[in-house]
């Protein structure tokens, strides 16, 4: 079977296959034994820089399994690291700067550096997704992904993680220049590292805007969704793409960005087919199993799941995901279970 007849892409070219397509947000990663084990020793943007371990890890849920897609094994900060920025990310807490962009002269020298640096310095990208494409095949799509411009923005303004991204939020309205700046920079740089891995191999790429839903309404519109539609502009009509967020229930229309989205995400927030509605017919939904209930018992999760597929039937198509990553302490057995739930077509 091509790749373009996988159930993954053929949901986001808004057809329905027999059985949805499911993967996870997070399949790679601390929820599994074979990951921490080959970990050990090694930092996580190290890790993320040799090619033949990202390889490894991409390929460790595919094979454990059994989902219909692969998510690249990196990070939202790594075209950062390449771009030559000092990013960290530290255990248990995630993406560090040592110098947070905070003041108008900040961002001047931050955006001094061209982007065309990320492709200059992504040989190890490139051999990480030939190396998964390549053993993968025609069985399994590979999902390339960018952090949006307000994402990062949010990372690299407070210097690290946060919880209502204050800062960055405060400096599109105190400073709208520097903001425009600084989020139209960061819409090059995730261009880039989208069009390393189309270039290399993937075959759809997904935009996290992880923290897009702390923004209102009107700032989204005004300050946030242009520079994300930038980054996404190359690769619109090259592979398709999936937009995700947390908490965007009231945003969600706007997460199309114009139409240039193939599928947007939900968290479990907001009910699929309501999610379908606010859509529009031209859209693939993805999500949105709550990863609270991946602690349930089984009887609960299943019922859960079931509901998530009925409502996502209201869509064109659905790609079926959590609302958002696999939480760390997850008995990676049951993420096994609800695709073999999937896949029995018993839904
Ligand atoms: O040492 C470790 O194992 C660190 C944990 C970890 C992992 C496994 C981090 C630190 N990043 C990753 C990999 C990662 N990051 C993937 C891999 C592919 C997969 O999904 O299997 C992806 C897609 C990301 C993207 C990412 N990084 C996002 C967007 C997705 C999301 O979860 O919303 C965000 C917000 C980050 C920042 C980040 N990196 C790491 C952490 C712990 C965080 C979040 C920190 C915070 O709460 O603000």
């Amino acid at each position: 079977m091509p790749l373009s007849e996988t159930p993954l892409l053929r949901a986001l070219r808004g057809d329905r296959p027999d059985t949805a397509p499911v993967w996870f947000m997070r399949q790679a990663g601390r929820s599994l034994p074979e990951y921490r084990e080959l970990r050990v020793g090694t930092r996580m943007l190290d890790a993320c820089l040799d090619p033949a371990l990202a390889a490894e890890i991409t390929l460790q849920p595919v094979r454990r399994h059994g989902v219909d897609a692969a998510i690249f094994f990196s990070d939202i900060v790594v075209p950062l690291r390449l771009a030559g920025v000092a990013v960290e990310i530290e255990p248990g807490r995630g993406p560090v700067f040592a110098d947070p962009v905070r003041t108008a002269s900040d961002v001047v020298a931050l955006t001094s550096i061209d982007p065309a640096e990320v492709a200059a310095a992504s040989q190890p990208i490139r051999d990480a997704v030939a190396i998964i494409a390549a053993e993968l095949g025609e069985r399994t799509p590979l999902i390339g992904f960018a952090g949006a411009p307000f994402t990062l923005a949010a990372y690299l303004v407070e210097g690290g993680p946060s919880k209502e991204h204050l800062r960055a939020r405060a400096m599109m309205h105190a400073d709208p220049e520097s903001w425009h700046r600084l989020a139209g920079w960061l819409a090059r740089v995730a261009s880039e590292f989208l069009a390393v891995q189309a270039d290399a191999g993937a075959s759809a790429v997904q935009l996290f805007d992880s923290w897009a839903g702390s923004l209102s309404r009107e700032d989204y519109r005004t300050f946030v969704a242009p520079h994300s539609r930038a980054a996404l502009e190359d690769a619109r009509g090259r592979v398709p793409i999936i937009h995700f967020g947390v908490g965007t229930g009231p945003i969600l229309p706007d997460m199309r960005l114009g139409g240039i989205a193939d599928a947007v995400g939900a968290d479990w927030r907001t009910p699929l087919d309501e999610a379908a509605q606010l859509l529009g017919p031209d859209v693939t939904v993805q999500g949105n199993i709550d990863p609270a209930l991946l602690r349930a018992p089984w009887l609960v999760l299943e019922a859960h799941v079931l509901d998530v597929l009925r409502r996502g039937r209201a869509a064109r198509a659905h790609i079926v995901n959590l609302g958002h990553g696999v939480p760390p302490d997850t008995d990676p057995a049951v993420l096994t279970r609800i695709v073999e739930l999937i896949h029995s077509g018993r839904a």
